[in-house]
C-alpha cells in the first residue's frame, strides 16, 4: 500500500554522499583548472545525493492530510501525525540548507585562483552538510521506523462497500468470510496485534464488495484494551459500511451466549452508527426460534441469502 524507500540514517546518507564525491574527478587544461572543476563536481554530487535523497522521502510518505480517514487515523496512532509531519518539514529544511551551502562554494571555488582555498572551501562545505544532516538525525530514524510501520498496514480499498466481519473467537467467521469472498483473502498484520486482518472480495453484478476478517481485534470486550490499541480497533469504523456479528449458539467455539451477547453490546456502544447484521452460524448443529438471519459456513446453508442482505443493505457505486 505505501511503497516508501528505505530511509537511511545520518551516517548512512552521509557516506554514500562523500564516498560518491570522492571518485569524482575532472581533467581540465591547467591544474588550476583540474582542481577547481573536481572540486566543484565532489561539492555538487555530493549535495545531489543528500537532497535528491531526502527529497524522495518527502515525496514518497504519503500526505496525511489527503488519506483516507482510515490511513490517516491509523498513522496517527501507530506513527503520529504531527511528529510525521515535523520530520517531513526537517527533510525540507535539510534539503534546502544543503543545496544553499553547496551552491555558495561553487561560486567561491569558481572565483578562487588557490589551490589550497579551493580544498579548504571544499571541506568546509562537507562540514556544514554533515551538520545540518546530523541536525536531522533523529528525525531520519524516526522516518525510518514509520516506514517500517507503514509498509506492514493491510491494503484496504476505501472506495468499494466494506463488510466487517466480527465476532467471538471460533464462532466460524473465518469460514464464512471464505464461502462469501471469491476471490483469495489477501492478509495483512494489523498495527498493534500479533494477528492479521484478511480482506476478501466478491463481486455481484459487476460491482465489487470487500469482506475484512477481523480476527483479534473484534472477539474482545473493548474494556480490556489500551486507548491505543482501541483506537487502531476503531480505525475500522472509518471502513465498515456494515458489521456481520456472526454468533454461535451452539457455544461449541468455547464462548457462552451472554458473553457473545455482550460482545455485541459492547460493538453497537463503539459502532454505533454502521448498521450490524446479526448472524447466527452453525445452525447444522443447532437452531434456534430467533429472527435473526441464519447459517451454516460448514454446509453453506443460509450464505446467499446473507449475502443478497448485505448486497442490498450496501450503497450502490458506480460499475467497475
Ligand atoms: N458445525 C459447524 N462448524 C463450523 C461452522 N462454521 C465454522 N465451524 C467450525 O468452527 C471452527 C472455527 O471456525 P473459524 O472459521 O476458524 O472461526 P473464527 O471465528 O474465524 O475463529 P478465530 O479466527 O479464531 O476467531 C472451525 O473448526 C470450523 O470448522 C458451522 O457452520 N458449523
Ligand atoms: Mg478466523
Amino acid at each position: 500500500m505505501f511503497d516508501i524507500p528505505t530511509v537511511l540514517t545520518a551516517d548512512e546518507l552521509l557516506d554514500k554522499a562523500f564516498l560518491k564525491a570522492s571518485k569524482v574527478e575532472h581533467r581540465g587544461a591547467t591544474r588550476l583548472d583540474t582542481v577547481k572543476q573536481t572540486n566543484i563536481s565532489k561539492v555538487k554530487s555530493a549535495s545531489d545525493i543528500i537532497v535528491t535523497k531526502m527529497g524522495r522521502y518527502v515525496k514518497t510518505f504519503p500526505s496525511i492530510d489527503r488519506l483516507s480517514p482510515f490511513y490517516s487515523e491509523l498513522i496517527d496512532v501507530t506513527i503520529g501525525r504531527d511528529k510525521l509531519k515535523k520530520s517531513l518539514g526537517a527533510m525540507d529544511w535539510c534539503r534546502g540548507s544543503v543545496a544553499r551551502v553547496a551552491r555558495q562554494a561553487v561560486r567561491d571555488m569558481g572565483a578562487s585562483r588557490s589551490l589550497e582555498r579551493i580544498d579548504s572551501l571544499r571541506k568546509s562545505s562537507y562540514g556544514r552538510m554533515s551538520s545540518f544532516v546530523k541536525q536531522v538525525e533523529n528525525e531520519l530514524v524516526f522516518l525510518g521506523a514509520a516506514r517500517d510501520t507503514m509498509r506492514k498496514f493491510p491494503t484496504i480499498d476505501s472506495a468499494i462497500p466494506t463488510i466487517v466481519i466480527a465476532g467471538a473467537p471460533n464462532v466460524g467467521k473465518s469460514q464464512l468470510v471464505g464461502l462469501i469472498s471469491s476471490v483469495k483473502p489477501r492478509v495483512a498484520v494489523y498495527p498493534f496485534t500479533t494477528h492479521e486482518v484478511s480482506v476478501g472480495v466478491f463481486e455481484r453484478k459487476y460491482l465489487r464488495y470487500q469482506v475484512i476478517d477481523t480476527p483479534g481485534l473484534l472477539d474482545r470486550p473493548f474494556s480490556e484494551r489500551n486507548a491505543i490499541e482501541l483506537r487502531a480497533v476503531l480505525a475500522l469504523k472509518h471502513l465498515a459500511h456494515a458489521i456481520v456479528f456472526v454468533l454461535d449458539l451452539s457455544e461449541t467455539c468455547g464462548y457462552t451466549v451472554a458473553q457473545q451477547n455482550n460482545l455485541l453490546s459492547d460493538l453497537r456502544a463503539e459502532f454505533g452508527a454502521i448498521h450490524i447484521i446479526e448472524v447466527e452460524n452453525k445452525v447444522d448443529i443447532m437452531v434456534s426460534k430467533s429472527d435473526r438471519m441464519k447459517v451454516s459456513a460448514l454446509t453453506g446453508a443460509g450464505v446467499p441469502e446473507l449475502v443478497d442482505a448485505l448486497v442490498a443493505l450496501l450503497k450502490p457505486q458506480e460499475p467497475l
